[in-house]
C-alpha cells in the first residue's frame, strides 16, 4: 500500500525518484488523485513553505522540492482531470514591464502550483495589456506582480488602475525585494507578501 505519508517527505527532501515512485504507485492501487495531491504533494509543500519562511530552508532546496513536485504532478494532473478536480483558483503571474528578475517570481509561481493553483505564468517585462490579456482569457481571481527594480515599481500601479478601468474583478497581489506593505496600501493593491510561502497564505485568504 502506497505510504503518503512517505510520498510528502520525498517531497520535503527533494526526491525525485521516490515520489514520482509513490505517486504511480498509489495511483496504479486505486488511490484518490485527490488524496495523493493534498495528502502527499501538497502536505509536502506546506512543509517546504513553512521551513523556508522561518529560514530553515533556502533557495535551492525550495527549487529541487519543486522540481519533485512538478514530476508527480506530471503523472497525477490526467488523473486530477479525469476525475473533474478542479484547482483551487486561476493565478496569473508576472514580472512588471522594463524588469527581467524571475527568480522570485518562479519561486512565487512553484509555491502557488504546489498549493494546488493552476498558475499562468506570462514571464517578465510584462505590459499592463499583456497581464489584462491572461487575466480575461484564463478567467483569472488573482494578477501577482513582481518587481525588483525601485525603477519598475511603478509599473505596478499601471497595471492596477488598468485593470480598474477595465473593470476586471481580480484580486492583485505584489512582491519583489523593494516593495513594502505600505508601497502595496499606496498604490491600490490587494496584497502584499514578502516571500514565496507567505504569497500561498496571501493567494488563500484572497480567493
Ligand atoms: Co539585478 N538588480 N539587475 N539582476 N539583481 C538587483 C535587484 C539589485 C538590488 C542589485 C544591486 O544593485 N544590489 C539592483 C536593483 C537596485 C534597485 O533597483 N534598487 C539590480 C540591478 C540594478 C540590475 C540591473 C539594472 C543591472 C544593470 O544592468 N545595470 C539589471 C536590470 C535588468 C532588468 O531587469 N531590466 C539587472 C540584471 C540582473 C540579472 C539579469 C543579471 C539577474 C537576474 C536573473 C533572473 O532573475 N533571471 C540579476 C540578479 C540575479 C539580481 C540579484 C543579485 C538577485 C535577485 C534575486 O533573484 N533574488 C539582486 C540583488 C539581491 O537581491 N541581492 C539584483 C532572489 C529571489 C528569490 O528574491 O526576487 O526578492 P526576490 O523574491 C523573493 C521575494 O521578494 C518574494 O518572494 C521571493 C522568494 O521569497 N517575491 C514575491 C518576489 N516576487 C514576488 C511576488 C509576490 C509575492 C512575493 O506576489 C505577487
Amino acid at each position: 500500500m502506497a505510504d503518503l505519508n512517505a510520498l510528502a517527505e520525498a517531497i520535503i527532501k527533494g526526491d525525485q525518484n521516490t515520489a514520482v515512485s509513490i505517486t504511480t504507485q498509489a495511483l496504479d492501487e486505486g488511490t484518490a488523485p485527490e488524496d495523493v495531491l493534498n495528502n502527499g504533494l501538497v502536505a509536502g509543500m506546506d512543509v517546504v513553505g513553512a521551513r523556508f519562511k522561518k529560514n530553515e530552508i533556502y533557495i535551492p532546496e525550495v527549487l529541487i522540492a519543486a522540481r519533485a513536485m512538478k514530476s508527480s504532478m506530471e503523472i497525477l494532473e490526467p488523473k486530477l482531470a479525469e476525475a473533474g478536480i478542479e484547482p483551487k483558483a486561476n493565478v496569473v503571474i508576472g514580472t512588471v514591464q522594463g524588469d527581467l528578475h524571475d527568480i522570485g517570481k518562479n519561486l512565487v509561481a512553484m509555491m502557488l502550483k504546489g498549493s494546488g493553483y493552476n498558475v499562468i505564468d506570462i514571464g517578465v517585462d510584462c505590459t499592463a495589456e499583456k497581464f489584462i490579456q491572461a487575466a480575461q482569457e484564463k478567467n483569472a481571481k488573482i494578477v501577482c506582480m513582481s518587481a525588483l527594480l525601485t525603477t519598475t515599481m511603478p509599473a505596478m500601479e499601471k497595471v492596477i488602475q488598468a485593470i480598474k478601468e477595465a473593470g476586471l474583478a481580480v484580486k492583485t497581489m505584489i512582491g519583489g525585494a523593494p516593495v513594502t506593505q505600505g508601497y502595496a496600501d499606496k498604490i491600490g493593491a490587494d496584497g502584499y507578501s514578502s516571500d514565496a510561502a507567505s504569497a500561498v497564505d496571501l493567494a488563500n485568504s484572497l480567493i
